[in-house]
């Protein structure tokens, strides 16, 4: 292929990106043409994504990367967070909204499934951890709001599959994201569908899943005039924490991997994967990954909480419009300075389970942090630094945790810590993590995820010769830090 320079357009739940991507000297180089917020609206009494103007910003930054001095790419891959879809219906048009996944209308809905087939057996046949918001959750509650909705569709899309649709106008379902699902059968890597007749979901909006390196297709010429050049649009691991993994800079196999940035994705690669009980009662998940690997890891709620106490000390919300304000604080905050109070605050000692629902989408964090504290017999925090210092100690507790977990479910012995993606660069959170875990860790890259959609495209080209390959060529070309657990 003559491809020479890739675009990324990476959206996470908080914000998103448009990077291109080009090998100089056998080095990966990045370059930045676009960031946007990624806030949600709130329509028809549930918080939902801003489709339009995520489709718009992915126009904005495709036109920027166009002009940037190298040229415009000749290859886009797309990646966004999991779970969230749109149905289309016969006419190819959304049907209602892109509902998000914190949307308080899964509440119940895992009790539904469960009525419907044993958690057993569900975990056994998709490999995918209980969570509330999984896809699977998502349309059961739908199912009850608005069959006719579902009565209607056509095509489910998840999120980067609609988006790859608006630019070329074809429809591929790509595999990693759609595990995310939790209705794929882990084996087969295809819906299962046994388990869609078993909770009633209509067989004919599922599309067989295709593997990250497939081309969807070029620009419609409607998307071409606007961006003012063509591409092909390529499937990178369409799932952000797909690609992410993938551009994990590992050194050996001893490694344990956190993808840091809303969630924090905790685990490993694996070439089968876990359905043991242990696993199960754990709630350790398997993700679709590249390359047919698993990834074996636990969603930890992350730096979010971190987030939402912040925009509710600066009175904003992650829903458009709907201000949490807090009155107890004075000024704005960032995130140096709740890092700075958190410090001050040392040795406050009280410890939440960062796992718990009631965490996910609270009207108020801070108050749900004390609340927590409060019901569990321990000191209630009493300024924004031991807010702080709770989250951040209780954040570094469950990775140790759950890297124990990992050591006893795998029976794998673990060398080090990898954390890459936007949060590893709080230094405060690595030398927390190391000394919790009593392992190095390696922060880098930050922008792994669109590293890792990137990488995904230069194999399919033929740049980049597999994942190992990839692998040495981000250790060569970002920065990685190193924190020993005695720093
Ligand atoms: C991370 C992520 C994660 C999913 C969640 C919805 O951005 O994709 O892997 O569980 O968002």
């Amino acid at each position: 292929s003559d491809t020479k320079r890739y675009a990324a357009v990476d959206i996470g739940a908080s914000t998103g990106r448009v990077l291109v991507g080009w090998l100089e000297d056998g080095r990966m180089r990045l370059e930045e043409a676009h960031r946007f917020d990624n806030s949600q609206i709130r329509v028809g009494g549930h918080n939902c994504w801003d489709m339009h103007g995520l489709f718009e910003n992915m126009i904005e930054g495709l036109r920027k990367a166009g002009e940037l001095p190298g040229g415009p790419p000749g290859s886009i891959g797309i990646d966004t967070w999991g779970v969230d879809f749109v149905l289309l219906d016969r006419d190819r048009k959304m049907i209602g909204e892109a509902v998000s996944y914190r949307d308080a209308r899964c509440n119940g809905m895992c009790e539904v499934v469960e009525g419907l087939i044993a958690p057993e057996d569900l975990f056994a046949r998709t490999g995918i951890q209980r969570q509330l918001f999984n896809t699977v959750y998502q349309l059961m509650a739908l199912k009850k709001e608005h069959p006719e909705q579902l009565a209607a569709a056509r095509h489910l899309l998840m999120i980067p599959d609609y988006l790859n649709f608006l630019l070329t106008g074809r429809m591929r379902t790509e595999y990693t994201n759609a595990t995310t699902t939790g209705l794929l059968n882990a084996r087969s890597r295809d819906w299962d569908r046994d388990l869609l007749d078993l909770v009633g979901l209509p067989p004919c909006v599922f599309e067989r899943p295709v593997m990250p390196g497939v081309e969807v297709g070029e620009f419609t010429d409607e998307v071409a005039a606007r961006i003012g050049y063509s591409a092909r649009v390529v499937l990178p691991a369409t799932h952000d924490t797909g690609s992410a993994f993938l551009a994990v800079p590992a050194r050996d196999r001893h490694g344990v991997f956190i993808s840091s940035g809303t969630w924090s994705l905790l685990g490993v690669e694996r070439s089968e994967p876990v359905t043991s009980s242990a696993a199960l009662r754990e709630n350790f998940t398997n993700e679709g990954g590249y390359g047919l690997r698993y990834r074996f890891l636990k969603n930890i709620m992350g730096l979010w909480m971190i987030q939402s106490v912040r925009r509710e000390v600066n009175g904003t919300s992650y829903v458009r419009g709907s201000a949490a304000a807090s009155a107890r604080f004075d000024h704005a905050v960032d995130f140096d300075e709740l890092r700075a109070l958190c410090r001050d605050a040392e040795p406050f000692e009280a410890r939440i389970d960062v796992d718990d629902e009631r965490f996910l989408a609270p009207d108020s964090m801070i108050s749900e942090i004390e609340a927590a504290c409060r019901e569990s017999g321990q000191p209630v925090p009493q300024t924004l630094g031991q807010i702080m210092r709770t989250i951040y100690a209780s954040l570094a507790a469950c990775y140790a945790r759950s890297i124990a977990s990992l050591r006893e479910i795998t029976g794998c012995d673990f060398s080090s810590i990898n954390i890459v993606g936007g949060g590893c660069q709080d230094s405060y959170l690595n030398r927390m993590t190391a000394a919790a875990t009593g392992l190095p860790v390696f922060a880098g890259p930050i922008e792994a995820t669109a590293i890792g959609n990137v990488a995904a495209q230069m194999i399919a080209a033929g740049h980049l010769d597999g994942t190992d390959e990839v692998r040495r060529c981000v250790a060569a070309s970002f920065p990685i830090e190193r924190i020993d657990p005695d720093t």
